[in-house]
């Protein structure tokens, strides 16, 4: 039996292996043949999850994404909902997300509420998830849509404690935030902080362009990387991450 995704994820956190998911907006696939393609690329690459989601869906639907990569791919997919309406039961798991730095309760609990018998009828996996977005450069598409403020970049130890707030209340991964095609990775300072502060998987993503910014955040701390605009603007850029994830995994061995 395969294991769970969030056991997965810790499991991999405490060898120190550290991994990759690819984030697939909906929106942004043209067509199956695409989403095909995409999905064998992932597998060539050995990416580690597919997560899925996007702050609107206005032409495809998570059901249709997660129904035509389950085809063509047995890479572990995790729902990444932007709101309540982006669910399937075809997916491996949800990734149940508070936005903790924000203070805005519909995003902390209210969709929550709205999904929450359906999600448990579901029998799906849910993973709550301590959502920290960080200030990035410009507005992004989820601190509009989502009407809060982002951590300020300059302050690690406001990221630590709001990170820690999450774990404390029992979420089981913090995810740290730039937001989808910002200008500036969340920066080292913050990520390498948060990390010391937590027991659970860190995962970071937003705005990492190059398989530089993807090592950097892992080195500091990152346990999971998610790209999605990255590979979208050069798709070369899958390969180059994964070999040198696959590069710092033979550098492990030989320590
Ligand atoms: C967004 O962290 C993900 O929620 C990925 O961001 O699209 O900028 O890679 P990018």
């Amino acid at each position: 039996m395969q294991m769970n995704l969030l056991n997965q994820l810790i499991k991999a956190s405490e060898q120190q292996q550290k991994q990759f998911a690819v984030l697939i907006d909906p929106d942004k696939i043209p067509d199956e043949n695409s989403l095909q393609k995409l999905a064998e690329r992932c597998e060539e690459n050995q990416v580690d999850y597919i997560f899925t989601g996007g702050s609107l869906l206005n032409t495809r639907t998570v059901d249709w994404t997660v129904s035509i990569l389950k085809q063509h791919t047995h890479i572990p997919i995790a729902l990444f909902p932007g709101d309540c309406t982006q669910f399937t039961e075809k997916a491996d798991a949800l990734l149940l997300l508070s936005l903790v730095s924000g203070r805005n309760p519909e995003y902390l609990i209210g969709q929550h509420v709205k999904s929450a018998v359906s999600l448990r009828k579901s029998g799906i996996e849910i993973i709550p998830t301590a959502y920290c977005l960080v200030e990035s450069g410009t507005t992004t598409s989820v601190e509009y849509i989502s009407n809060t403020r982002p951590l300020p970049r300059n302050k690690p130890d406001i990221a630590c404690s709001t990170a820690l707030a999450g774990e404390l209340l029992g979420m089981q991964l913090v995810y740290l935030e730039a937001g989808s095609g910002a200008k500036r990775p969340v920066p080292i300072s913050i990520i390498r902080k948060v990390k010391e502060c937590l027991s659970v998987p860190l995962i970071v993503g937003g705005g990492i362009r190059s398989a530089e910014d993807a090592s950097n955040a892992l080195d500091a701390g990152a346990d999971l990387i998610v790209i999605g605009n990255g590979i979208e603007k050069n798709p070369s850029l899958m390969a180059e991450v994964s070999s040198m994830i696959q590069a710092k995994k033979c550098l492990d061995i030989h320590q």
